[in-house]
Formats: structure tokens, sequence, C-alpha cells
């Protein structure tokens, strides 16, 4: 390859690198996620772009698990668990707000497990739920707006 090629392949590869976080809404899926041994199971079972996640355990087991929030469609994000087991399982998706997605846990009742609380925004529509996971699913305790950002 000519030098000049190399200089716009480099570029681009930087390019890349920096604007990543602003292509996905400013959101980039955490490396404990990534690196987590469950995100193998993401792969392994979706092709959509991962825009954020968590780990965590859900289910008040003792292991990890890990949340994925990824793009569903240009108008739509998804998130689901995957707990962690002899056999992982995926839990079915929910809706995620569509920009500046954060996850944060924090035990509301006092009582195994931790719940966890998604906002994030859709344009100037702001959101808020509050879920746990119940049954080996993702279950909604409480949310605010929802409906607009995601
Ligand atoms: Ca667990
Ligand atoms: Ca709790």
């Amino acid at each position: 390859m000519k030098r000049g090629k190399w200089l716009v392949a480099v570029l681009l590869l930087v390019a890349g690198i920096f604007s990543y976080p602003y292509f996905n809404h400013g959101m980039k899926l955490p490396d404990e996620v990534r690196a987590h041994p469950l995100y193998a199971v993401y792969e392994a079972n979706f092709e959509q772009t991962p825009l954020m996640g968590a780990v965590t355990d859900l289910n008040d087991d003792g292991q990890e698990d890990i949340l994925v929030v990824f793009s569903y469609d240009k108008e739509r994000n998804k998130i689901i668990a995957i707990l962690a087991g002899d056999t992982p399982h995926i839990t079915r998706m929910e809706p995620a707000p569509l920009e500046h997605v954060v996850i944060e846990f924090k035990d509301i009742d006092k009582k195994p497990p931790t719940e966890f609380i998604l906002s994030g925004a859709k344009g100037s529509y702001i959101g808020y739920g509050i879920y746990r996971i119940q049954d080996e699913e993702i279950f909604n305790i409480f949310s605010a707006d929802m409906e607009d950002c995601c």
C-alpha cells in the first residue's frame, strides 16, 4: 500500500475509535461487560450492536449476571439480562431508552435481589424505570415516561 493510503486508513481508524461513543448516542458498552464470560452468550445469540450494559448478581444466587442494552432498530433499543447458570438464561427483551442510557443498581425494598434503574432519553424526552429479576425475567416495578423515550 502507498503511504497516502496508509495515512488515510490510520486516520479513519483513529476517527472511528474517537467517534464510536457519539454514533451510539453517547453510550459505550463497559469493558467489564465485554470481558465477562456471559457476554459470549450475548454474541452467540444477538447480532445487534450492544450499546450499554452492567454486571452484577441480578437474582441473588451468588453468581454474576449481565444486562445488555442493544440497538433493536433505528428507533428502538431493548434490554435483556443473561443469568448465569449451567445453561445461561436469556430473559425476554424489554424496551430501553434510545439515548444516553444509564443503568444503576439500588436495593429499593431492602431485600434481595437488587433492583436496577434504567434511565435515558429520546431527544428531549426523559424517562426511567425500576426493575428486578423475578421468575427469571425482567420485571418492571415502576416506570415514568418510559413510553416517551423508548
Ligand atoms: Ca446471578
Ligand atoms: Ca430488592
